[in-house]
């Protein structure tokens, strides 16, 4: 783990990038601010080399990151897997971002990206990645991967490349993954990243309206469901979880994005420790779970023990197969 790149891996990477017909670059399932703005982040630096490059995401996009330049370009496996693979076949270098395991993007897609035998890039902050790639830039004391793209550009000498589209990507997932700048992983450094970017041009005012004032009327209903009907508080355990059913999604016209930030809600009880999400999947027999915490309550290890999942100590991930009713059951057993 190291905030600096070797020698060797810089020369690595220069040389894959400069000789590179297309780079294709990959980032998580349900892709959050990070994912798309890391990924959007370096597409647009390369795009400024004269890069060919093509993003690929396992599946939709929240509608308010659309407003980021190269969005309408992401190709997505799960509408255009025949292109993905075509993809895949040419690309001669690949960025995986903001993910740790290969399972990350979906088992159908995994699949493809293990029989790749060309060189690959992880860029990440999460604990534990996996031995995956070529060269692996890993490191959890940074705020998030878009943090880590900035880091590439500076450290490779391409700060040149870092046009407005690229900053404005970035932004977009530092601001996410760090809850507007409040969350401990924040430091200097990351304000310091902020400053030289806004001397840049930035307009920090507008990516935040873009993001978090463009709700749309049914997200803004379902959340007050959510927190009105089913926000489940266990002061005994410090304890508070939302679930979700496909059912009740459904009744709000659910899209990609609409339940972004309820678990934080959830954990702004004073004295909760833990928060978590349960939402019912598309696919039947899987829950999605989000967990939060406060502290020292470490749910990174919680997920990964329990919940097929992962992440960072305050904030993890994870997949449970089975009902919505045996997967509140296990939370309630585990916290008894
Ligand atoms: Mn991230």
């Amino acid at each position: 783990m190291s905030r600096i790149l070797s020698n060797t891996d810089k020369t690595h990477i220069a040389k894959w990038v400069g000789e590179a017909q297309l780079i294709s670059i990959f980032a998580h399932q349900s892709p959050d601010g990070d994912a798309v703005g890391s990924s959007l982040g370096l597409a647009n630096a390369l795009i400024s080399m004269g890069k060919k490059v093509k993003v690929i995401l396992p599946d939709a996009l929240p509608v308010f990151y659309y407003f980021l330049q190269g969005a309408h370009d992401i190709v997505f496996f799960h509408e255009n897997p025949d292109e993905v693979k075509n993809i895949i076949a040419q690309s001669d270098l690949r960025f995986y971002l903001d993910f740790n395991r290969i399972d990350r993007v979906g088992h159908e897609l995994a699949k493809y990206l293990a029989d790749y035998t060309g060189n690959s890039i992880m860029i990440d902050h999460h604990q534990q990645p996996d031995d995956v790639a070529s060269v692996l830039f890993s490191d959890t004391t940074f705020t998030s991967t878009s943090e880590m793209i900035f880091q590439l550009l500076h450290q490779l000498d391409w700060m040149e490349h870092l046009n407005l589209p690229a900053m404005e990507a970035i932004y977009t997932g530092v601001v996410t993954d760090t809850g507007s700048f409040r969350f401990p992983v924040v430091t200097a450094g990351t304000h310091q990243m902020v400053a030289f970017m806004l001397e840049r041009g930035l307009n920090h005012a507008k990516i935040h309206q873009e993001v978090y004032d463009t709700q749309n009327f049914n997200r803004l209903q379902l959340t007050g469901y959510a927190l009105g009907q089913k926000l489940v508080y266990r002061p005994e355990k410090k304890l508070a979880y939302i679930t979700l059913s496909q059912a009740e999604l459904n009744r709000f016209h659910h899209q990609s994005g609409d339940t972004e930030g309820l678990v934080n809600q959830a954990l702004s009880i004073g004295g909760v420790t833990m928060a978590v999400f349960l939402r019912e999947a598309e696919e039947p027999g899987i829950v999605r779970c989000s967990f939060r915490s406060k502290g020292d309550h470490d749910v990174n290890v919680f997920a990964r023990q329990n919940w097929n999942g992962g992440g960072h100590k305050n904030a993890a991930g994870g997949k449970f197969h089975g009902t919505l009713e045996q997967a509140i059951e296990l939370l309630e057993n585990l916290t008894a």
